[in-house]
């Protein structure tokens, strides 16, 4: 999985660095996936009370991750991190449904940020190990992922305590960004 994923960042490694944020509630397995990459050391900072923040950079591919649905007070803090975002991982529980609603309110706010509406996003219908979890059909629905309009965005099963799925997810973001960049598409708003 590592070695596999390493060959993916490769290719996608260029002339700048890529950023990619993974939010999602608290427990939707983050954390997890980021150990489960085995691209480096994971450095955990808080900036300011409460909030944390994971990251691991290979090469000049960043990942940074945090749990949203916290305080509404530290959600201007994102923003520091939303700038220049190439990628968004969006982690779901795919078990909770009674989170369900609180998952979509969340992305359907960091998606429609001004500084987010360029970038690319992969959905993870994380946990699908577990009986009675939603199928990635099901959380799609559930995040409001189809409302979306002119935005380019995957949906991907995985269960990140084996791996399943994760490197398919990844390799569509990789992709997707390389496309974009190919494509000379000045996806970076600059406000
Ligand atoms: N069954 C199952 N449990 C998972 C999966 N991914 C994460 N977990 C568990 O869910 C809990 C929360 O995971 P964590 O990575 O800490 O979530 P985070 O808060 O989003 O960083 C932990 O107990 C994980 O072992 C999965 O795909 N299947
Ligand atoms: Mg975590």
């Amino acid at each position: 999985m590592g070695q596999v994923f390493r060959k993916l960042l490769d290719a996608l490694s260029g002339t700048r660095d890529m950023r990619v944020v993974m939010l999602g509630l608290d427990a939707a397995g983050k954390t997890t996936i980021l150990y489960k990459l085995h691209i480096g050391e994971v450095l955990s900072t808080v900036p300011t009370i409460g909030f944390n923040v994971e990251k691991v950079q290979y090469k000049n591919v960043i990942f940074t991750v945090w749990d949203v649905g916290g305080q509404e007070k530290l959600r201007p803090l994102w923003r520091h991190y939303f700038s220049n975002t190439d990628g968004l991982i969006y982690v779901v529980d795919s078990l909770d449904r009674e989170r369900i609603g609180k998952a979509k309110a969340e992305f359907q706010t960091i998606v429609n940020d001004p500084l987010m509406l360029n970038s690319v996003i992969l959905v993870f219908a994380n946990k699908q190990d577990m009986k009675g979890a939603m199928t990635p059909a099901e959380v799609c629905e559930g995040l409001g992922v189809y409302d979306l309009r002119n935005r380019t965005w995957h949906v991907q099963g995985t269960c990140a305590l084996k791996g399943d799925g994760l490197y398919e997810g990844l390799d569509w973001l990789a992709t997707s960004l390389n496309e974009m960049r190919a494509s000379g598409v000045q996806h970076r708003l600059i406000i």
